[in-house]
């Protein structure tokens, strides 16, 4: 029998159309979204393409691309000239040493990203070195290059020795062979290298998230901390637009080595691509002339108002360069991983302790922040993670609870139990937190949050352990919007998002757990090596202002530590329980407080829950 008659030809074109839906169809989307006029994912409200002109104005995303593309140029440009000669050296190597030095280049290959994120990321931790734009094209070179010399190496075996020994019986010299004969024949693998290695190094997420500091953040990182907001229409937009330039330059890489390009003809698409990278740049600099200081802040997502920024830029003449994180962990490693070059960060009480114990943080001025006596509520002064306020002055604080959709559950339990019933199965979300979710199972099972006892931490594990089938998922980003879609019925949630959650949807509601919970202060900082200590003083002082603090409420639904703010709130903000809470609910609740060594058996039985 014939083997076409096994699969006919109609079958086999169905089976490659559900490859390429299966491959293309979340692309799909995505582009298609990006021209909604609704600013929510789920449905269809018709096409606009205000999301690009948006992009168009917004000034994060657009320092971030001019910083990607210049990365991008560098990394290729130095990968070019350390990867030619090696291609063209190895090529000529004897076989046994052949080997060793395939398997040495192929490593940065085949070794996880993530490896070589933490590995760079130790380096330099290790060599006290500033995380910044060095950081990240030293990096990207280190797994750039091995492209660069594979394809280098591959076409140079296919030159004919006769035509350099042609050259040489000529009087050629060795630089003349080298750049009349060898480098022409070249061209089309180091045009098809330099724009994979751009593209390469224009979309790596992983490794720069470890090695960037402050101000040198890239396009993924920029879209990466947006998503923590919430995926929008703009996010949309802007992922589109590098899919467009991916497609393009893996499309030109293509055809660089399929056909024979010369020098002339590819000098056209090295030039574009150098402007491409040198326009926004230049852009960028006349931008932002006349700002001469640059703050750099690193802040929990979703705690500042649209504005905030933009006016203490106005009024103080400055720049402000933010990155946002949505964990403690995730902050503590880049704090800890080197010198990341940030001025201002918030961490949380007990991640105060931490950082202020291996000598992270800087004592503070207080002549420099009058607003700290004036304004702030004397409660939320003095706390036994920092007791003279001596490194922190105090920001935001608020509770861990369960949000949950009032229409869709009926009457819940009134404990942290709610969480583990398994009539809700599929439909709880618990934050993606090491602390507040053994926090839960600890006040679920009698014990205080703080625990540092071996087997208690063992019971609330088993627990974890008990309650992951239930779950949809681990979020401590955007856990309000899947309460406000209803893809989520129960969220272990912080109460600020969750405040914002009821203003969107009266159906929901929110509970502190009759066991006690979490309660958080969290604090401005300035790190040990800021390298913009009195702008991060006048910053902060800012951030005190009543004014600023009551449009931080009023946009973030977080309740700040700021009594002079509280007249400038409407009486609905002031009675929303889920900002409020009172102080009888509040009674069992506990501060998370640095638990020293146990951290580290958190953390692996946390490991354990995640991996299972
Ligand atoms: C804001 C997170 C609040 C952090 N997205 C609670 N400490």
């Amino acid at each position: 029998m014939m083997a076409g008659s096994y699969v006919s030809h109609p079958k086999l074109s169905l089976f490659t159309l559900v490859i390429f839906a299966f491959l293309y169809l979340p692309l799909a989307v995505l582009l298609v979204f990006s021209f909604n006029e609704s600013r929510l994912m789920v449905d269809w409200q018709g096409f606009t393409t205000i999301w690009y002109r948006i992009l168009l104005q917004d000034q994060g995303l657009l320092d971030a691309l001019a910083n990607s593309l210049w990365v991008g140029l560098c990394t290729t440009v130095l990968s070019l000239l350390l990867g030619v000669p090696a291609g063209v050296g190895l090529a000529r190597r004897s076989s046994h040493r052949h080997i060793a030095f395939e398997v040495l280049l192929l490593l940065p290959l085949v070794v996880p990203e993530i490896i070589l994120a933490v590995a760079f990321a130790g380096l330099y931790g290790f060599a006290k070195l500033r995380l910044g734009f060095g950081t990240i094209l030293v990096t990207h070179v280190a797994f750039s290059l091995s492209y660069v010399v594979f394809m280098v190496r591959s076409r140079m075996a296919r030159l004919n020795p006769s035509l350099v020994e042609a050259a040489m019986d000529l009087g050629a010299g060795p630089c003349q062979v080298f750049f009349r004969v060898i480098l022409p024949f070249l061209a089309p693998a180091v045009l098809a290298s330099s724009l994979m290695v751009f593209t390469i190094s224009l979309d790596d997420y992983v490794i720069t998230s470890f090695v960037a500091g402050a101000g040198n953040t890239t396009l993924p990182l920029q879209i990466y901390s947006m998503a923590k907001e919430g995926l929008t229409p703009e996010i949309n937009a802007v992922c589109t637009l590098l899919m467009g330039v991916t497609v393009a330059m893996a499309l030109a890489a293509h055809w660089a080595q399929r056909a024979a390009v010369s020098w002339r003809k590819m000098a056209p698409v090295l030039l574009l691509i150098a402007a491409a990278a040198i326009v926004p740049l230049g852009w960028r600099r006349w931008t932002t002339a006349g700002h001469d200081q640059v703050l750099n802040l690193y802040i929990w997502s979703g705690y500042l108002a649209p504005d905030t920024l933009k006016v203490f830029e106005q009024r103080f003449q400055a720049r402000v360069q933010c990155d946002l994180y949505d964990s403690v962990e995730a902050m503590l490693a880049k704090l800890q991983s080197g010198n990341a070059g940030y001025d201002v960060v918030v961490p949380s009480d007990y991640a105060v302790q931490i950082l202020q114990r291996r000598g992270r943080l800087s004592p503070l001025n207080r002549s420099q922040i009058p607003n700290l006596e004036q304004n702030l509520d004397p409660q939320f002064l003095g706390r036994p993670f920092d007791p003279e306020n001596r490194y922190s002055v105090p920001y935001t604080w608020g509770a861990t609870g369960i949000g949950y959709r009032k229409d869709r559950v009926g009457t819940i339990p009134g404990g942290w139990e709610a969480l583990w019933e398994e009539r809700f199965r599929g439909k709880i979300v618990m934050l993606d937190d090491m602390r507040e979710n053994f926090g839960a199972a600890l006040k679920l099972s009698g014990f205080s949050i703080n625990s540092r006892n071996r087997a208690e931490l063992e019971a609330a594990k088993t627990l974890l352990e008990k309650q992951k089938p239930l779950l949809q998922a681990y979020n401590s980003s955007n856990f309000q919007e899947l309460l406000v879609s209803g893809d989520a019925w129960l969220v272990q949630g912080w109460n600020g998002q969750i405040a914002k959650a009821i203003r969107d949807n009266p159906a929901i509601g929110f509970l502190l757990p009759r066991q006690g919970t979490t309660v958080f202060i969290d604090s401005f900082c300035i790190p040990a090596n800021a390298a913009h200590k009195a702008l991060a003083h006048q910053f902060i002082n800012y951030m005190l202002e009543p004014e600023t603090a009551a449009a931080v409420v009023k946009a973030t639904g977080y309740n700040v530590a700021n009594r002079a703010a509280r007249p400038y709130l409407s009486k609905a903000l002031l009675n929303n329980p889920a900002l409020f809470p009172d102080s009888g609910s509040l009674e069992k609740c506990e501060m998370l407080q640095d638990i020293g060594e146990a951290t580290l058996l958190v953390d692996r039985l946390w490991t354990e829950v995640r991996s299972k």
